[in-house]
Protein backbone atom coordinates (compact mmCIF):
# COMPACT_ATOMS: atom_id res chain seq x y z
CA UNK A 1 0.00 0.00 0.00
CA UNK A 2 1.54 3.15 -1.67
CA UNK A 3 0.35 5.37 1.51
CA UNK A 4 1.05 3.25 4.57
CA UNK A 5 4.19 4.72 6.28
CA UNK A 6 5.40 0.74 7.26
CA UNK A 7 4.98 -0.24 3.36
CA UNK A 8 7.04 2.50 2.31
CA UNK A 9 9.95 1.51 5.27
CA UNK A 10 9.46 -2.06 3.82
CA UNK A 11 9.95 -0.84 0.32
CA UNK A 12 12.93 1.44 0.72
CA UNK A 13 10.79 4.24 -0.20
CA UNK A 14 10.56 5.68 3.48
CA UNK A 15 14.49 5.57 4.66
CA UNK A 16 14.03 3.71 8.52
CA UNK A 17 17.33 2.11 10.68
CA UNK A 18 16.64 -1.27 9.06
CA UNK A 19 18.32 -3.79 11.01
CA UNK A 20 16.73 -7.02 9.50
CA UNK A 21 14.96 -7.82 6.00
CA UNK A 22 13.85 -10.85 3.91
CA UNK A 23 11.42 -11.72 1.88
CA UNK A 24 8.91 -12.30 4.44
CA UNK A 25 9.70 -9.78 7.51
CA UNK A 26 11.15 -6.02 7.65
CA UNK A 27 13.10 -4.86 11.16
CA UNK A 28 14.07 -1.37 11.88
CA UNK A 29 14.67 0.98 15.32
CA UNK A 30 11.63 2.65 16.16
CA UNK A 31 11.75 6.67 15.76
CA UNK A 32 10.44 7.12 19.26
CA UNK A 33 12.16 4.23 21.53
CA UNK A 34 10.80 3.57 24.81
CA UNK A 35 13.63 1.71 26.17
CA UNK A 36 17.29 1.38 25.20
CA UNK A 37 16.02 -1.94 22.46
CA UNK A 38 13.05 -1.17 20.82
CA UNK A 39 12.78 -2.23 17.41
CA UNK A 40 9.28 -3.25 15.37
CA UNK A 41 9.07 -6.19 13.35
CA UNK A 42 6.82 -5.93 10.64
CA UNK A 43 5.79 -8.45 8.14
CA UNK A 44 6.33 -7.47 4.49
CA UNK A 45 2.82 -8.16 3.22
CA UNK A 46 0.58 -4.80 4.43
CA UNK A 47 -2.01 -6.28 6.90
CA UNK A 48 -3.59 -3.24 8.87
CA UNK A 49 -3.81 -4.90 12.66
CA UNK A 50 -4.24 -8.77 14.23
CA UNK A 51 -7.88 -8.33 12.85
CA UNK A 52 -7.04 -9.46 9.41
CA UNK A 53 -4.67 -12.80 10.36
CA UNK A 54 -6.02 -15.09 8.96
CA UNK A 55 -5.03 -18.89 8.78
CA UNK A 56 -2.76 -18.20 6.34
CA UNK A 57 -0.72 -15.57 7.98
CA UNK A 58 -0.13 -18.21 10.26
CA UNK A 59 3.86 -19.09 10.09
CA UNK A 60 4.34 -15.47 9.12
CA UNK A 61 3.35 -14.08 12.49
CA UNK A 62 5.36 -17.17 13.70
CA UNK A 63 7.97 -15.65 11.73
CA UNK A 64 8.05 -12.18 13.74
CA UNK A 65 8.15 -13.58 17.14
CA UNK A 66 11.11 -15.93 15.44
CA UNK A 67 12.73 -13.05 14.67
CA UNK A 68 12.03 -10.81 17.74
CA UNK A 69 13.75 -13.68 19.77
CA UNK A 70 17.15 -13.68 17.10
CA UNK A 71 17.58 -10.45 17.43
CA UNK A 72 17.19 -9.75 20.98
CA UNK A 73 20.12 -12.22 21.30
CA UNK A 74 21.95 -9.78 18.75
CA UNK A 75 21.14 -7.17 21.23
CA UNK A 76 22.22 -8.35 24.41
CA UNK A 77 19.09 -8.52 25.99
CA UNK A 78 18.07 -12.38 25.89
CA UNK A 79 19.34 -13.23 28.75
CA UNK A 80 18.09 -10.02 30.56
CA UNK A 81 14.52 -10.58 29.58
CA UNK A 82 12.32 -8.18 26.87
CA UNK A 83 8.75 -7.53 26.30
CA UNK A 84 7.10 -8.38 22.65
CA UNK A 85 3.96 -6.06 22.19
CA UNK A 86 1.35 -5.91 19.29
CA UNK A 87 -1.21 -2.95 19.57
CA UNK A 88 -4.49 -3.84 17.75
CA UNK A 89 -6.99 -0.25 17.40
CA UNK A 90 -7.37 2.68 19.39
CA UNK A 91 -7.93 1.56 23.02
CA UNK A 92 -4.14 -0.37 22.64
CA UNK A 93 -3.05 3.28 20.93
CA UNK A 94 -2.20 1.61 17.73
CA UNK A 95 -1.44 4.73 15.63
CA UNK A 96 0.34 2.94 12.40
CA UNK A 97 -2.08 0.96 10.20
CA UNK A 98 0.44 -2.07 9.80
CA UNK A 99 1.28 -5.06 11.97
CA UNK A 100 4.51 -4.25 14.10
CA UNK A 101 5.46 -6.29 16.83
CA UNK A 102 7.71 -4.24 19.14
CA UNK A 103 10.89 -5.87 20.84
CA UNK A 104 11.46 -3.19 23.98
CA UNK A 105 14.61 -4.25 26.42
CA UNK A 106 17.35 -3.33 28.16
CA UNK A 107 14.81 -1.92 30.92
CA UNK A 108 13.01 -2.82 33.47
CA UNK A 109 8.98 -2.42 32.62
CA UNK A 110 5.69 -2.87 34.83
CA UNK A 111 2.87 -4.93 34.69
CA UNK A 112 0.17 -4.75 34.59
CA UNK A 113 0.78 -1.97 31.88
CA UNK A 114 -1.11 1.64 32.50
P1 LIG B 1 1.94 1.72 17.86
O1 LIG B 1 1.61 2.76 18.89
O2 LIG B 1 1.91 0.32 18.46
O3 LIG B 1 1.12 1.84 16.61
O4 LIG B 1 3.45 1.97 17.47
C1 LIG B 1 3.84 2.68 16.36
C2 LIG B 1 5.32 2.96 16.53
O5 LIG B 1 5.82 3.40 15.29
C3 LIG B 1 5.64 4.05 17.54
O6 LIG B 1 6.36 3.47 18.63
C4 LIG B 1 6.50 5.05 16.80
C5 LIG B 1 6.87 4.31 15.54
N1 LIG B 1 6.99 5.13 14.35
C6 LIG B 1 6.08 6.04 13.90
N2 LIG B 1 6.52 6.62 12.77
C7 LIG B 1 7.73 6.06 12.50
C8 LIG B 1 8.68 6.24 11.46
O7 LIG B 1 8.52 7.03 10.53
N3 LIG B 1 9.83 5.49 11.52
C9 LIG B 1 10.04 4.60 12.54
N4 LIG B 1 11.18 3.93 12.51
N5 LIG B 1 9.16 4.40 13.54
C10 LIG B 1 8.03 5.11 13.51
Amino acid sequence: MSDCLFCRIVSGEVPGSVVYHDEQVTAFRDIRPQAPTHILIVPNVHLTSTEEVRPEHISLMGRLIQLASELARQEGIAASGYRLVLNTGPDAGQSVGHIHLHLLGGRRFGWPPG
